[in-house]
Order: C-alpha cells, then structure tokens, then sequence
C-alpha cells in the first residue's frame, strides 16, 4: 500500500509511521508535516530511510493533490491539537483543522483515494463527573473548546463528502492518548519532564477531570484495523477502558518516580475545562476483533517514564519555552 500520513512527524503520526515500517514492509510511506512547533524531523529517525517526508502544509491544495494522486490511502493525523493553544490563539486550529481536512477531502475525492480521518472523543463534549454514561457512536456533537469544535467541524465535512461525493472515508474518535514522543506540553510527558528537570508538576484546580487514557501504539492498532477493514462511511470510537481523574494519574506519575505523592502545585484551572471522557470502544471490539496490547495503565506508564528518562535529547530543547508559556499564563 502506498500511504500518504499527514502529521507523520507529530506524536501519533510518527508512532504509526513506525509501525507501519516495522510491521508493513510492503508500504511505502509518504510524510505530510509542516513541522510545526508540535512536529519534529527526529521522531521519524528511527525509520529515516524507509520514509519520504515532505515538509508542507495539508491546506496547500496543489502540494496535497500532487500527494494524494501517488498514494493508495490517506491517514490523516495532521492537526493542531493543543487545547489550552486553542484558547489563546484559536486561529490556526481553524486554518489546520478545518481547511486542512477540506483540502486532503477535495484531493482524495479528485482521485478516488481510501481516506481515514483521526478524530477525537472531544468532539462530544464532555460527561458528569461520577457517571456511568460513556461515549457512542450515536452520542450527539457538543464541543467545548475551540480545538474541539475545529475538529467536530472537520467530521461534518468527511461525513458529508462520504455522504454527498461517495468518498470512501472512515473516522475514528479516540481518547487521551500517551507514550514515546508525545511533545511536553501535554499533561503526562509535562508532569514527567518538570520532575526530570527539578520543576514541581503542575494540576489544573483539583485534579477531579477525568480522562479515558490509551497507549498511542493501542490507537494505532486500531486506526490499523479500521483502515484495513473499516466499511467506508462508518465512524469508529477507540477507547480501552481507563478512566483515571488528573489527580490520581498525578500521583501514579510522582510514585513511581519516588516523590511524595503531595509534591506538586495546584495551579490556575484551564476555562471551560471538561469534566469528564469516557468511550465505549464496544463497536470496535465487536465488529473488528480490536482488542489493546497495553492494558496495564500503571505498567505502560511507567514505560513511559523511562523512554522520557532516557530520551533527554528529543525532549529537552523544547522544555524551557513551554513553561514559559505556560508560567505566563499562571499554569
Ligand atoms: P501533535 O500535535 O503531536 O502532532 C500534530 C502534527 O501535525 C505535528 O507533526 C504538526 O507539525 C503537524 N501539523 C500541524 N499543522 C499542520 C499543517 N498545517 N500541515 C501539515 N502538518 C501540520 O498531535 P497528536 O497528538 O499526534 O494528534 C494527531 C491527531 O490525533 C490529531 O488529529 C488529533 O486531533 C488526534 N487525536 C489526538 C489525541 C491525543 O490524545 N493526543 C486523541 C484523539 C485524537
Ligand atoms: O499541566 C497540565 N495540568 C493539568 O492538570 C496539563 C497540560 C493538563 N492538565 C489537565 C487538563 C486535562 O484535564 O490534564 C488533562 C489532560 O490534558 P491534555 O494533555 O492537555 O489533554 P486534553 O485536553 O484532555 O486533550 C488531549 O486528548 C484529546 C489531546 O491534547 C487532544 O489532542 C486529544 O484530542
């Protein structure tokens, strides 16, 4: 298969380009990333020689028809995906996240050209706290945040090119994910490298939210899976079943790293915080034989640890910037 995956060089994308080098020698694999603050060149190194990787922008519409004519399928992982960015400056969210996704639909529409669009569970907005409610594929959009309701946007427009063109596209709506090259402004990589480098880490009010955590190499599997077997038009929920608040993934974070489970601040909360995310990932598991290769929160979290333990090089030059940003904006 020839695959073009935009945001290659981003958290998700590089660790999917990954796999798909070891486990698929037969791809060939194409890299749209315009290397973005979020992206960088070197979490593709360890398959530099198997990959192309073309430095552009997904809303450059001759650059991405070009791509698109050449390839088999299209991942697209390309997007801008911090939240708390999106409160401050929401305008590229809207240029990456909106006219990015129209412009890599009207390319896979032009030349007939399997599409999967990566997607978030955000785009539901959030649950109550303490709730056995959970996410489906029938639950209702609601986002909160401008990146998620650039990224709710973005499913509208799949779901009506598949509708109205007969674009063969799916759609995954994933939860929080973690692991190797996640960038430090995230909050599991941010909490690990303030300990590694003598800062206390920082939680947002209480610690109450809840998120829906999975190892990236789980989300990938199952975006895998969907690509290869999904039926075009459908949109699929990926989740695996671990639901911890910020607080006590915190304090799993500090234990393992042998701190007091006390030590860290409480700082300014983010504004319109949601509450709480959980999936239902049953169609998946059903329908597709899916099933996660990291169930053990605790024991992919300490894996975690050590690769950013021992990956110092990678996330270093980055570390200091962001807290600045971050201190500015009291968090
Ligand atoms: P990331 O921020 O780590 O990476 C995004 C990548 O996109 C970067 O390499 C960046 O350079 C690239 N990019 C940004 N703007 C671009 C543009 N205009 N043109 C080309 N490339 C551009 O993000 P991530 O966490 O890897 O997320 C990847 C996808 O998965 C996103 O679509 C996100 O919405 C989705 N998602 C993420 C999570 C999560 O927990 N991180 C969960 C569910 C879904
Ligand atoms: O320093 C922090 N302290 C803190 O308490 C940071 C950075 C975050 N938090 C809280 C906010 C959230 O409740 O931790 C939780 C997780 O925060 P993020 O890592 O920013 O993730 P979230 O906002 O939940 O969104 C993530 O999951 C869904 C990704 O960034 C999105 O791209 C994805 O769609």
């Amino acid at each position: 298969m020839r695959l073009l995956v935009t945001g290659g060089a981003g958290f998700i994308g590089a660790n999917f380009v990954h796999t798909a080098v070891h486990d698929h020698p037969g791809d060939s694999v194409t890299v749209l990333d315009a290397l973005t603050y979020a992206g960088s060149r070197e979490s593709l190194d360890p398959v530099a020689q198997a990959v192309t990787l073309v430095v552009g922008d997904v809303a450059d519409a001759d650059l991405v028809d070009s791509l698109v004519a050449e390839s088999d399928a299209v991942v697209h992982f390309a997007a801008e995906t911090h939240v708390d960015n999106s409160l401050a400056d929401p305008h590229p969210f809207l240029r990456t996240n909106v006219i990015g996704t129209f412009t890599v639909l009207e390319a896979v529409r032009r030349h007939g050209v399997r599409l999967h669009h990566v997607s978030t569970d955000e785009v539901y907005g959030d649950l109550e706290l303490g709730s056995a409610q959970r996410f489906t594929e029938a639950t209702p959009y609601n986002p909160s945040s401008p990146y998620s309701s650039t990224k709710a946007a973005s499913d509208m427009l799949v779901r009506a090119w598949v509708r109205s063109f007969g674009v063969n596209a799916t759609i995954s709506n994933c939860s929080n994910n973690f692991g190797p090259y996640q960038h430090v402004e995230k909050f599991i990589p941010r909490q690990i490298t303030n300990i590694l480098t003598g800062r206390r880490p920082k939680l947002y009010g209480a610690g109450a939210n809840v998120r829906d955590w999975i190892h990236v190499e789980d989300h990938n599997s199952a975006v895998r899976r969907i690509l290869e077997s999904g039926e075009p038009g459908r949109t699929y929920l990926i989740g695996a079943d671990c639901e911890r608040s910020n607080l006590s993934v915190l304090q799993e974070i500090l234990t393992l790293m042998g701190r007091d489970a006390d030590d860290f601040d409480q700082v300014t909360d983010r504004a319109g915080h949601d509450l709480r995310y959980a999936i239902d990932p049953s169609t998946l598991r059903s329908e597709l034989g899916w099933k996660p290769r990291h169930p053990d929160f605790r024991d992919a979290l300490r894996a975690t640890i050590d690769w950013y333990e021992a990956n110092e090089d990678w996330w270093g030059p980055l570390k200091d910037s962001v807290e600045d940003d971050y201190r500015k904006r009291g968090q």
